[in-house]
Parts: C-alpha cells; sequence; structure tokens
C-alpha cells in the first residue's frame, strides 16, 4: 500500500491541502462553457456577470477551488481564459484548477496566476506530455493527468493505472513529484456503458493502492443523459470517495451531492465532532428560513 501523497495548491492568499486523512476537496465545475450551455452563452455576448455569480456560489457552498474553462469556439481562448480568470479573482480567492486543451491559452494563465495552480489537463499522449509537463514545471504547478493515451481510453482498470504510471514517471523525469500529479480515472457516461462507475472505481483503488496519488474526476459525467441526475451523483461521489477520490470536479450548488460528499467525509472519520456537518446544516436552515 502506497502513502498518501498531500497535494498543496494556492492563491495569493489561500493554501489548499488535498490529501485522503483530510475533508474531500470540491472543485467547483460550473464555470465551463463546454459543459453548461449558459455559460457559453453569456461569454458569446460579453457578459461576466454569470461567471461572478457561479463563483461566489459554488465557494458559498463548499467549494475549495474552482475550475475555470473558457472554451467558446472561435473565441480567442488566452484572452478569453485569461479574462474569465480576471472576473473571478474579483469575487473570490480560492485557488483555480486551469482546465484548458490549448497550450497558448494555458500558458497565458499561468503567466497571469498568482500562487500554485492545478492545470487541467495532460493526458498520456506524447503530444500532450511534452507541451504541457514543461508548462507545470516551469511554473510549479500542479497537474491533473487522465487516463488516456494515444490508443484512447483503456478499458480496464489496469490499463488506465498503467497510463497513470507513465504519466507519473514522465513528469518526474521533468521534476515534477508525483504528489503534483493528480490523477482523474475518467468517469465516462453510465448511459452509454454501464460498466463505466465499476470501471472508475475499480481504477481509483488501484490507483491508491500502487501510487497514493490524489485523485479528481468530472464526478458529474457519470450522469449524463440519465434522468434525475442528483440522485446518481450522489451514490456515485460518495462511493468514490470511499475508493479514494480525494478531489472531485463537481457542483457543490446540487444539494444531494454536496450532503453526500459531508456524509462520505463523516462516515470516513475526516469531519471531527461533525463540525462540518453540523455547520453546513446550519447554513441551509439559515438560507431556507431567507
Ligand atoms: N475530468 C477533468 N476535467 C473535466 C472533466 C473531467 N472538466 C470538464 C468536465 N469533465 C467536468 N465539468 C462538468 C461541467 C458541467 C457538467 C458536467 C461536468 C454538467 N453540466 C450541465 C448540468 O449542470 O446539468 C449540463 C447542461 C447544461 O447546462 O448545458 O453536468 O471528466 N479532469
Amino acid at each position: 500500500m502506497a502513502e498518501n501523497l498531500t497535494t498543496v495548491i494556492s492563491s495569493k492568499t489561500q493554501t489548499v491541502e488535498i490529501n485522503r486523512a483530510k475533508p474531500t476537496i470540491i472543485i467547483g465545475e460550473r464555470i465551463n462553457p463546454t459543459g453548461r450551455k449558459k455559460v457559453l452563452k453569456a461569454l458569446q455576448e460579453g457578459d461576466f456577470e454569470m461567471v461572478r455569480e457561479d463563483a461566489t456560489s459554488q465557494v458559498a457552498a463548499g467549494a475549495a477551488v474552482l475550475d475555470v474553462n473558457a472554451g467558446v469556439p472561435g473565441a480567442d481562448e488566452p484572452a478569453l481564459l485569461q479574462q474569465v480568470m480576471r472576473t473571478v479573482l474579483e469575487v473570490t480567492d480560492v485557488p483555480l484548477c486551469i482546465d484548458t486543451a490549448d497550450p497558448e491559452a494555458l500558458e497565458a494563465a499561468l503567466s497571469l496566476y498568482e500562487g500554485k495552480a492545478l492545470v487541467n489537463s495532460v493526458n498520456g499522449e506524447e503530444r500532450a506530455l511534452g507541451v504541457v509537463l514543461p508548462l507545470v514545471q516551469e511554473y510549479g504547478a500542479a497537474v491533473i493527468g487522465l487516463c488516456m493515451d494515444d490508443d484512447g481510453i483503456p478499458e480496464t482498470p489496469e490499463q488506465r493505472l498503467a497510463v497513470a504510471g507513465m504519466i507519473i514517471e514522465r513528469a518526474g523525469a521533468l521534476g515534477i513529484p508525483p504528489e503534483d500529479v493528480v490523477i482523474d480515472p475518467l468517469a465516462l457516461t453510465m448511459g452509454a456503458d454501464s460498466n463505466a462507475g465499476r470501471v472508475a472505481l475499480e481504477t481509483i483503488e488501484l490507483l491508491v493502492e500502487e501510487f497514493g496519488v490524489n485523485i479528481t474526476m468530472g464526478a458529474s459525467n457519470i450522469s449524463f443523459g440519465m434522468p434525475d441526475r442528483k440522485y446518481i451523483n450522489a451514490a456515485f461521489i460518495a462511493m468514490a470517495i470511499r475508493a479514494g477520490l480525494t478531489c472531485p470536479i463537481t457542483n457543490p450548488l446540487v444539494t444531494e451531492v454536496i450532503t453526500a460528499v459531508l456524509a462520505a467525509d463523516l462516515s470516513m472519520g475526516r469531519d471531527d465532532y461533525g463540525m462540518l456537518w453540523i455547520q453546513a446544516y446550519r447554513q441551509r436552515e439559515k438560507a431556507a428560513q431567507g
């Protein structure tokens, strides 16, 4: 059994420690025009109010980190991503998870960012490794490694583990330590493949056993196309936390999901005296009373 590693990320004023013995770190998913049509429309219209609101509300609901994505088709992504980041920084100073597939946008974002960012993401493709890892090293960031490579997304947990191992090794060769590599086992859609959940959960277990690395996941992906997604997401995220997930990318505004995360942490002995659970309960009560 590998030792549980600690990933530290930071903003100008805040530090977040990700470790399996500590409460789950929620990375807020909502600032993402690729995953949310409303955000796409707002950004296309040059309206940043929604970004501001999504930043504020997600942090209030328990996000310790915010994912920022500016993938708008046809847009100047380096400039737009910087503008989205500046907007977020107007209202909150939690560390950011920089979500882009465009190396120029990544470099623009890293050069603007003050602190240690989480780069989302690199995968095992030779081209991605060659471009993204040197930037991660240069800017002293941490990075999410996706369990896929030039052959696509492996079907079995063992194959995904092997891709993760390769990414960790390639990062290490550049001086990026394993604690700065957060692995994403890949949550695919259960509606398209009913084994998607099981494969993700088993991959997490292998990653914990073999490497002790921190683990993220686009946890809401799992329920795409299904009705009543929130119940699936809540059950799945609790199971994934038991398996070893430490920093899910998800929507903390969904009560079923945030309560499942808090209940999972409480059940795992990561919430001393249930203080986090009670605090969240009081906050919901207060909000309900208006
Ligand atoms: N791994 C990593 N990063 C990721 C993902 C991943 N980043 C993007 C994505 N996947 C995670 N983010 C989201 C964002 C939104 C939704 C799901 C995953 C989502 N969106 C709408 C909703 O809230 O119902 C869909 C409809 C809409 O508003 O247009 O579910 O896997 N490393």
